[in-house]
């Protein structure tokens, strides 16, 4: 960046609350004292200063200087839903936006004390025995371009899965093993409807992964994976040889994109960082789908699914865009025109023309002649979001900073390098991951919040050991300068999010009892000639084994005592009775590592062993009712 357009790019200082700014900001606050009254009045100007040495209430009073209010008073409802991806807690969170007020946590695949997730017996049989994860990143279903409200998807990069959520009820409906991958990272459904879930993986390895092939890089490979949004069966896998990171889809269901940072096929940290390009992978899904018809597939390892041998140069299946370098984030703009590259190592994003790329796969133009611009945004640029504006929102980690630069100008600036596409830079709080706007990947993006998940909080908090928590900032975009609003600390470590508005989505106050869960449920209670909805019975399945069906109405379990024998395995089958809103019941039995959560109008069930003979309470973990400490029965355990 030349000097010049430095003295263009105008930091943001006052909005800057980190300690790295606070002698610029006391000069401010000693300017606004000045101007007396009108501080207040002044937008986030004087609500940040004020709030450093007034505390948090005096910020409330005052709106953005873009003129949105971030303020949500008690009693009232955000105008979004933020869902984030949980990361190593493998969880998804959601935020309301603007309050930034974590609203629920739903457990995806890990094991959740509170709710008995990953201990009950269907999340279990889910889970298939792992209960950790690493979340990622999430999206919402898509139906012409735009959230249909239906599912969340998240990606498990521990476990190479793909996990689906219903929005009606959110919890995990499904999970999906990703066969011949490591380091599942990367996920993007289709837009134009609920079609594929493109899944790529970031961990190359031998093809197949048998114990052959240990030390030779050739034969290491990642795939880029096909799944079916409805059904979350894997439909068809690519094989390539580089690794892939990001992943993006199209408005139209032709292409998916992964960005490839070790085309060098290295297996050690010099061998990945080599050359100074890599690649954004593009896969055309019509000619992968045509090959997949005719037979024109590969097996790899248990040869379940259908394989394309894309591997090594570019041909109908992939093409590959030279882009420097080790590309992270790759981000379609809410026109799908342009995919969005950010450089990770190179200070750049590259802007590719997707319309250029009919014209790559038929051989008329050559693939880097498909980018069309490649602004330098600053050191270390991750992730871009959009404001349905023109403009792009990049997230720059080394810096921390968020750039806010315009696409058109920055394809102007590609052949002129007098225009200057970037438009500010704003301070952000510390090593930013992740951004994303309201809407913005969607033809819907509304151009109003921003979210920064920065990495680092440092000094933004009170000290609470030496674990810190994440800082995901709020930003308001709607004005010509983006001003930051709010800090929000975060359980680490949440990746991604995207941000939905509230009218998209449509959560049931009960459990509608449908799906994978009572497909299980029903199986269970036509067995034994039970209704769910009405009995309470203890059946003895055979030696050793005994299943208890009981009902509950705050504050009473429908059976108060039962008795099993030291040593039986005992499935407890709960039905929560109660229809009313917010009225969730439990189980949990003392002593033997049992809880778990039965929400109104639910079935849940948790399997023990029964201990040492004697008696043992169980009762219920969620405040239900006056009396709800008396909600309890005895479990009696005979010799
Ligand atoms: S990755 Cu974490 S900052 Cu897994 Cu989406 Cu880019
Ligand atoms: Cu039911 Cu507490």
């Amino acid at each position: 960046m030349s000097d010049q357009d430095r003295e263009g790019v105008q930091k943001d200082e006052v909005t800057s609350t980190g300690r790295r700014d606070f002698m610029k900001g006391s000069v401010t606050v000693g300017a606004g004292i000045v101007g007396a009254g009108a501080l207040a009045l002044r937008g986030d100007e004087g609500s940040s200063t004020l709030s450093r040495f007034f505390g948090p209430s005096a910020a409330h009073a005052a709106s953005s200087e873009g003129g949105l209010d971030f303020h949500v008073p008690p009693g009232k409802l955000d105008h979004y839903y933020g869902f984030w991806s949980g990361g190593q807690s493998g969880e998804i969170r959601i935020v309301g936006v603007p309050s930034m007020r974590e609203l629920m946590r739903i457990p995806v695949v890990g094991r959740d004390c509170a709710t008995g997730w990953g201990r009950d017996d269907w999340s279990k049989q889910l889970l298939g025995g792992r209960d950790s994860g690493d979340t990622h990143h999430v999206h919402l279903s898509y139906t012409d371009g735009t959230y249909d409200g239906r599912y969340v998807y998240v990606n498990d990069k521990a476990n190479a899965r793909l996990a689906r959520v219903r929005c009606d009820i959110m919890q995990t409906d499904k999970i999906t093993d990703i066969p011949n991958s490591q380091g599942t990272h990367g996920i993007f459904p289709q837009r134009h409807k609920t079609g594929l879930v493109l899944c790529n993986a970031e961990f190359r390895t031998p093809q197949p992964n048998d114990g052959r092939d240990l030390d030779d890089p050739a034969a290491y490979g990642a795939m880029h994976t096909a799944i079916d949004g409805e059904t979350m069966e894997v439909k068809w896998q690519v094989l390539v040889e580089g690794n892939l990171d990001l992943c993006a889809t199209d408005y139209e269901g032709k292409y998916s994109f992964a960005t490839c940072y070790n085309s060098e096929g290295g297996v050690t940290l010099e061998g990945m960082m080599a050359s100074d390009r890599d690649h954004l992978y593009v896969f055309n899904l019509a000619a992968i789908q045509k090959a997949v018809k005719a037979g024109k597939t590969i097996k790899v390892g248990d040869g379940s699914v259908p394989v394309v041998d894309a591997r090594g140069k570019n041909g109908p299946y992939v093409q590959r865009i030279p882009i420097p370098k080790s590309p992270h984030g790759v981000n379609i703009d809410p026109t799908g025109k342009y995919a969005v590259c950010s450089g990770k190592l190179s200070p750049t994003v590259s802007v590719v023309d997707i319309s250029k790329l009919d014209g790559v796969f038929a051989g008329k133009i050559k693939p880097r002649d498909a980018v069309v611009a490649e602004p330098e945004v600053g050191l270390g640029p991750l992730h871009t979001a959009f404001d349905g504006r023109g403009n792009a929102y990049t997230s720059i980690f080394i810096d921390s900073v968020i750039t806010k630069w315009n696409i058109a100008k920055a394809i102007e600036a590609f052949d002129d390098p007098e225009v200057d596409p970037i438009i500010q830079k704003l301070d952000v709080h510390y090593q930013i991951g992740h951004t994303n706007a309201s809407l913005s990947e969607t033809k819907d993006a509304d151009g109003k919040w921003l979210i920064a998940l920065c990495k680092f909080s440092k000094d933004r908090f009170l000290p609470v050991g030496p674990l810190h928590a994440e800082n995901d900032q709020l930003v308001d975009i709607s004005g010509d300068k983006m001003k930051l609003v709010h800090d929000g600390p975060a359980y680490p470590e949440p990746h991604d999010c995207v941000v939905v508005r509230r009218d998209m989505i449509h959560p049931s106050k009960v459990d509608p009892r449908s799906g994978p869960r009572y497909d299980y449920y029903n199986k269970l209670a036509k067995e034994d000639g039970v209704d769910l909805l009405q009995d309470t019975k203890v059946i003895r399945k055979g030696k050793g084994r005994v299943r208890v069906y009981v009902t509950s109405v705050a504050p009473v379990y429908a059976m108060t005592e039962f008795r099993v024998k030291t040593g039986d395995e005992v499935q407890v089958i709960q039905t929560n009775l109660d229809s009313v809103e917010d009225l969730s019941h439990g189980f949990c039995m003392s002593n033997h590592d049992v809880n778990m959560v039965v929400n109104p109008r639910s079935t849940n069930s948790i399997t023990f062993t029964a201990g040492a003979p004697g008696v043992y309470w169980y009762y219920c973990p969620w405040f239900c009712h006056a009396l709800h400490l008396e909600m309890r029965g005895r479990m009696i355990v005979e010799a």
